[in-house]
Parts: C-alpha cells; structure tokens; sequence
C-alpha cells in the first residue's frame, strides 16, 4: 500500500503536518493539497490547537506543484477546476502557521511556504520560483506574495530568471524569519509553535489578522483596524490576567488558549 502522502501528529497544543511523498521530493498533487486543507481546517477548529507547522523532509519541503499531474492538463481543465485555487486555505487559516522549511521549496512548494505566517528555513533550503523555466508562471501566489516578502527587484530576479537562492540570502531579503542548521529545524519550529500556542488565543489570531490586513488596506486604515482589535482585547479575561500576572511578577496563565 502506498503511504500517505500526509503524515500528521499533535505535540501538546501543536499540530505537524508533514509532506510525505519523497519518491517525488513532495511535489505537490491535488491528493495532497486535498489532505493539507482538510488537516489545516480540522486543527483549526480543534480547541486542543494553538498553533499548526508546516514540513517537509530534509531533501525537499516541496520541490513544486506535481509537474507530472499538470503536463496534459489543457486551459479548460484548469479554469473549470479553477486548478489548485483551493490551496488558498492555507493562508486564510485564522489560527497560526508556521512553515518549517529544508531542502527545495520551489515553485508551489516556496508559494505554500509563503501562504504560512512564517517560515524558518534549515541552513540548506533552497527557495525559487522557477516555472519560467516550464514555459509557465508563479500561479499560487510567487508574484504577489514573493514581491511583498522580498520587493520587486529580488521577486523579478527569481521569477524571470528561474534562479535558486539559499537560506541566508532568504533571510537577508526578508523570505524568512530565521535560519537554523538543519537538524534543528523541526525542533525550533515546534517551539515557535508551541510558544506562540500558549499565548492567548484571541491576542493570537488577532495580531495575525492585523499584519495580514496591512497588506490589504491603505496604513490609515490598518491602524484604525489595529487600535480597534486592541480595544476589543480589554473585553477578554485573558487581557487581565496577562497585565495582573506582569504586575504582580508571575507567569502569566491565560485561559482562553
Ligand atoms: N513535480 C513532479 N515530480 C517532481 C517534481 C515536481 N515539481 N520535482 C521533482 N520531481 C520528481 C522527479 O521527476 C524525480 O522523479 P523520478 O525519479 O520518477 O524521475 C524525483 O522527484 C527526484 O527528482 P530529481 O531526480 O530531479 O532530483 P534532483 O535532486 O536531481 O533535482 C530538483 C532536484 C532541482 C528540485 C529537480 O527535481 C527539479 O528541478 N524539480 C522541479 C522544480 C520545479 O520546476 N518546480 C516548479 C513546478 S511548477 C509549479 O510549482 C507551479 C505552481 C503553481 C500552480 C498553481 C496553479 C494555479
């Protein structure tokens, strides 16, 4: 029996998904797509869940949307399918991602790594977008998100030219947050996670949902919507005890998790 191109696990209130089909460096077909947004859906709504990584293997996070599965594909099959639209998911997650990234993360592979919150990349991840060099473009997001993440300069370089660039170049353009060596990859990415899984959930999902908007809306706007969500978070008992718990020189427990 084949094995399941998804592994999952849950460690304390953090769930791992993990790519699973290296026969084909986790290229990334619709049966997968299918299993990351079922299981990013499902931890979503699991009380249990604070906080949700994203991996792949040392050799590769994703070395692309699965070529094989799209080479006879003609415009009708993927305009009626609206092809892959639903990987959209990922991104519009309300509860936190974290992409743990080694090895290639290229094409829809850097595009799915984008969608997560953030990404931590092992020393040897190598990030680009090189569908120009299959007569195609960037289709899940390597023109928008990219250029937001690294400006136009770099997102051209690595979309027309089809070039790889490494961690530290990564993290120098503002790609990832941090690089760590490879082996401590997952490690550092459950701990991002976990950390962040034990704040309060509300604060949680509304810091990200004001970053996320300042890329939608015009900066008057985003720090009207800031200061209101910040103003909504003094209705939560969470907001006391975190302030109380400063105050009077605790950890903080916050309840609502
Ligand atoms: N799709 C399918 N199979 C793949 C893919 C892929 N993207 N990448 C690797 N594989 C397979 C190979 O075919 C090979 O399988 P087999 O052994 O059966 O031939 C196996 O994985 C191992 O790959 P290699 O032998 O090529 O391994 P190397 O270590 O020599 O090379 C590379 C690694 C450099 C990563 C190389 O595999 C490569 O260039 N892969 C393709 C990278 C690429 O072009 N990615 C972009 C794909 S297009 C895309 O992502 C578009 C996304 C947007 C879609 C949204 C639509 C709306």
């Amino acid at each position: 029996m084949a094995s399941k191109p998804l592994k999952t696990e849950t460690r304390g209130r953090v769930a791992i998904l993990t790519l699973n089909r290296p026969e084909a460096l986790n290229a990334l077909n619709s049966e997968l797509m299918n299993e990351v947004c079922d299981a990013v859906a499902k931890y979503s709504a699991d009380e249990k869940i604070g906080a949700i990584v994203i991996t792949g293997s040392e050799k590769a996070f994703a070395a692309g949307a699965d070529i094989k599965e799209m080479q006879d594909q003609t415009y009708m099959d993927v305009f009626m399918s609206d092809f892959f639209a639903r990987w959209n998911e990922v991104a519009y997650a309300r509860k936190p991602t974290v992409a743990a990234v080694a090895g290639y993360a290229l094409g829809g592979g850097c595009e799915l790594a984008m969608m997560c919150d953030f990404i931590i990349a092992a020393d040897n991840a190598k990030f680009g977008q090189p569908e120009i060099t299959l007569g195609v473009i960037p289709g899940m997001g390597g023109s928008q998100r990219l250029t937001r993440a690294v400006g136009k300069a770099k997102a051209m370089d690595l979309c027309l030219t089809g070039r790889m660039m490494d961690a530290e170049e990564a993290e120098r353009s503002g790609l990832v947050s941090r690089v760590v060596p490879a082996d401590e990859l997952l490690e550092t990415a459950i701990g991002a996670a976990e950390k962040i899984a034990n704040f309060s959930l509300p604060a949680v999902m509304m810091a990200k949902e004001s970053v996320n908007r300042s890329f939608e809306v015009p900066l008057d706007e985003g720090l009207r919507f800031e200061r209101r969500l910040f103003h909504s978070l003094f209705a939560t008992e969470d907001q006391k005890e975190g302030m109380t718990a400063f105050v009077e020189k605790r950890k903080a427990g916050f309840k609502h998790r």
